[in-house]
């Protein structure tokens, strides 16, 4: 053999790169292209996976308005993202933590977090971080990429107690850049612990295109560094991002480790809603382009296809997220202001010398 050929880097790359292709069950058409993979949901199952993406769609569009008018804080638009973030979701079992991004609201509503909280975090109020018990997850990060190492300690918690859950969290392609990503996958690769690692691939970190944050051709392929199992999905089919994620969470709880997912997916709305003007570096055209591979179109055409769902159906769950939705805006409206002494409570059982004359200042000042 060549000494060429036992030295060939460049064939090594292509050669993994090639091997990491885009997982699809569903195709637009909402038509199976992968009989073989179809998960084991019964109808119920597949009903409830459809029910929670349209009402997720919903809170978008309401969080949209409710912030356009004054009355919700921070907000990172979620339509578009539907099966990355439910049906991954909707894979896990009782008693899995959640480690959400900034964008990842949704996931937490349906692992138990009240709306009104989420209403609070989103207002800045401390009670939108006091999360009840067993809802196991903590509040959205806002620090790109941190999460992915909170994930790794949380998983090794789960595995050093001997727990069959796991730790999910989910960051964008932007947060891949981030060192935390490669810590966070890499200690959890080292530790073979009960990690899943999920990548939003958005195509875009607010206004830098996918294509300035790496020249990796995926970026499931990172997994290759840290040793971990690497998969890239069709991030708008909701069916192959559960499976991904069932098979994910099936080889965690066996102890066989961590797994990245990669899930191509596409968000309609600015970065967020602090002023962000897609306009300025989307085009409609690839707008419309990624419209035509909506998560809940194909969806909705293969469960018609089965006399699972009806234009009814959908409507009355429209209707109840919108009453869900109102009577939570009601309950944050009528919850307590924060003030600066209650913070100061909630930190200190006995105030510190030092903040005493502060606390003293403040509660002077809030009871006028
Ligand atoms: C450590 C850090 N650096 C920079 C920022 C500012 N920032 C907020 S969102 C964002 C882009 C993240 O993009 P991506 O990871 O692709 O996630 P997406 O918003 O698309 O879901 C940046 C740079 C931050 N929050 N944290």
């Amino acid at each position: 053999m060549a000494a060429q050929d036992k030295f060939s880097p460049v064939d090594v790359l292509s050669e993994v790169e090639e091997k990491f292709e885009m997982l699809q069950i569903l195709n637009e058409k909402g038509e199976v292209v992968n009989e073989d993979l179809v998960p084991d949901l019964s109808d119920d199952e597949l009903v409830e996976l459809m029910t929670r993406m349209v009402w997720t769609r919903v809170l978008d569009e309401r969080s949209t308005a409710l912030n356009r008018q004054g009355r919700l804080g921070f907000f990172a638009p979620t339509a578009g993202q539907e099966a990355s973030q439910i049906a991954s979701h909707y894979a896990l079992s009782e008693g899995d933590y959640v480690l959400p991004g900034y964008r990842d609201v949704p996931q937490l509503i349906w692992h138990g977090l009240p709306l009104t909280k989420a209403f609070l975090f989103s207002r800045g109020h401390y009670k939108g971080n006091q999360f009840p018990e067993g809802v196991n997850a903590l509040s959205p990060q806002i620090i790109i990429g941190a999460q992915y190492v909170q994930t790794a300690g949380v998983a090794l918690g789960l595995k050093k107690r001997g727990k069959e859950n796991v730790a999910i969290t989910y960051t964008g392609d932007g947060g891949t850049s981030q060192g935390d990503f490669y810590e966070g996958i890499n200690f959890a690769g080292a530790y073979d612990v009960p990690a899943i690692f999920v990548i939003q691939n958005n195509n875009y970190a607010i206004s830098t295109p996918r294509e300035l944050q790496s020249k990796a051709k995926t970026l499931a392929q990172k997994a290759v560094a840290a040793g971990i199992p690497g998969i890239q999905v069709d991030g708008m089919d909701p069916l192959a991002v559960y499976v991904a994620t069932k098979d994910a969470r099936d080889r965690a709880v066996k102890g066989e480790g961590p797994t990245l997912i990669e899930a191509l997916t596409y968000r309609y709305g600015p970065h967020t809603m602090a002023g962000d003007d897609p306009t300025r570096y989307r085009t409609s055209d690839e707008d419309s382009d990624w419209e035509k591979k909506d998560p809940l179109v194909r969806f909705r055409t293969y469960l018609e296809g089965k006399d699972l769902w009806t234009k009814e159906q959908e409507e009355e769950v429209i209707e109840k997220a919108k009453e869900e939705i109102k009577a939570a805006i009601k309950e944050a409206d009528a919850t307590e202001k924060q003030t600066v002494t209650g913070l100061m409570e909630l930190m200190y059982d006995e105030m510190p010398s030092n903040l005493q004359e502060q606390y003293e200042y403040y509660k002077g000042k809030e009871s006028k």
